[in-house]
């Protein structure tokens, strides 16, 4: 592991120092934050405790978009050397960029994650991750290869051609979304190839919500150890927080570069360690793009540190605030509903869920698939299954459709399962 703090009161003393540099930095330079702090009525000097951090106003999704495309920078955009975008899911993209010193953080962190997954200098690492405005790709890839991995530049797509890179380069670790992992195995299978039989070892796996059955489906179809990333454009990018090989159950927060925050989704009031919320993250030494107090809308809990890393943990991400569906007044996130599927043996990990309005009723249709030929009853009994410990354990009635194996389409990135018709 690359060298971090050897305790809590270091890595707090060093946090607060860059607290308030990144406040200064951001109040100095970004004018939209400036504006929201005399409103407010804090100065980044009223900082003197991480508590005082609390005083500050949020930076919200909006704020990118009020500001497209360089209004949030702190330093002038020809001063970046990398731009990248997230596809926001309506209207205009969100433009993040980076200095070379941020370049170089990044780098330093997905090095650190890597290596915190079990990976490290000279292993070859097939990474899958989309290349191009999408941070993961370019985002692995730099830190890979500040470790000193061999790095497999295979981006997202053509199937059929990874399958023979896997196959010939014999990679020990690879890093793509769950869901295309899934679509490499069922490749690998439909190749004649066992996907417990390659040399994958370790699979670093974020960009979307996966269930713990997912993660155990996959472990089990390839054999390895399949460990989860986090990371957010406005943020970061990938790196933000990894979950280690030796502390499974958990993200271990890199906090020396960010600060996390639990708020009430919606109040925004700070919650206590151990309670779920939203996540909100301040940057602690990022320069072109430094943010302050960014609500992710993604809902986890944070707990004490695990082993000798002082750096808190977060959970795996619960779903996002604007994930929940709210079916007949049931509040349930389609994390939810994959686990039932995925611990069904019968049916394959793929699935859709769509949400019809009819007349004043909401209508819930799940749609899984059978994982191979499936005689009626096999899948009766299954369906079964999923219809009861849907009313059981979420108070739920959903219609539930088995499709032949291999009908519903397969993502190359961030899978996309939930359609909701009432919008
Ligand atoms: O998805 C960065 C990334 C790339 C992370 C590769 C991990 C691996 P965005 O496209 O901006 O950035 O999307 C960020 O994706 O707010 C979460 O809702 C979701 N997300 C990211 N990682 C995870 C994860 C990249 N491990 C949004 N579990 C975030 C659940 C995740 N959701």
């Amino acid at each position: 592991m690359l060298p971090i703090f050897a305790s809590r009161a270091e890595l707090e003393a060093e946090q607060i120092k860059r607290l308030q540099w990144s406040l200064a930095h951001t109040y100095r330079h970004a004018p939209y934050y400036r504006a929201k702090c005399d409103a407010a009525g804090v100065r980044p000097d009223d900082l003197k405790t991480l508590a005082d951090l609390a005083r500050f106003p949020f930076t919200l999704k909006s704020d990118f978009r009020e500001n497209y495309p360089f209004g949030m920078f702190a330093v002038p955009h020809d001063q970046c050397v990398r731009l990248h975008a997230s596809s926001g899911t309506s209207g205009k993209p969100t433009i993040v960029g980076y200095t070379q010193n941020d370049l170089d953080l990044w780098n330093t962190l997905i090095a650190r994650c890597i290596t915190a997954a079990g990976g490290k200098r000279g292993d070859v690492l097939h990474n899958a991750y989309g290349y191009g405005l999408f941070t993961g790709g370019l985002g692995l890839h730099g830190g890979a290869e500040k470790l000193g991995c061999v790095v497999v530049p295979a981006s997202g797509g053509q199937t059929e051609r990874q399958i023979q890179l896997i196959t010939d380069l014999k990679p020990r670790v690879i890093c793509c979304t769950p869901s295309y992992m899934l679509a490499l195995g069922e490749a690998l299978e439909r190749a004649g190839i066992d996907p417990r039989s390659t040399s994958l070892e370790i699979g670093i796996h974020g960009a979307e919500p996966w269930s713990e059955e997912m993660r155990c489906e996959i472990e089990k179809r390839f054999d390895i150890a399949a460990l989860d990333i986090y990371g957010l454009s406005e943020v970061l990018g990938p790196g933000v927080a990894q979950e280690r090989a030796d502390a499974r159950g958990s993200l271990t927060v890199w906090e020396d570069a960010f600060l996390p925050e639990i708020v009430d989704p919606d109040t925004g009031e700070p919650l206590p360690d151990g309670e779920e919320g939203e996540l909100v993250f301040t940057s602690l030494s990022k320069e072109a793009l430094p943010v302050i107090r960014y609500r992710t809308g993604d809902l986890s809990r944070l707990s004490a540190p695990v082993g000798d890393v002082p750096m808190r943990c977060m959970d795996r991400i619960t779903g996002r605030s604007d994930d929940m569906l709210i079916i007949r007044g049931v509040n349930i996130f389609p994390r939810q509903i994959e686990e039932l599927i995925v611990s069904e043996p019968v049916l394959s990990p793929h699935y859709r869920i769509d949400v019809h309005r009819e007349g004043a009723l909401d209508r819930l249709v799940v749609t899984c698939e059978a994982a191979g030929a499936c005689d009626i009853a096999t899948c009766d009994t299954a369906r079964e299954n999923v219809s009861v410990r849907m009313k059981s354990r979420y108070g739920l009635h959903a219609e539930i459709v088995i499709a032949d194996p291999g009908s519903l389409p397969r993502s190359e990135g961030k899978a996309k399962r939930v359609f909701d018709h009432r919008k």
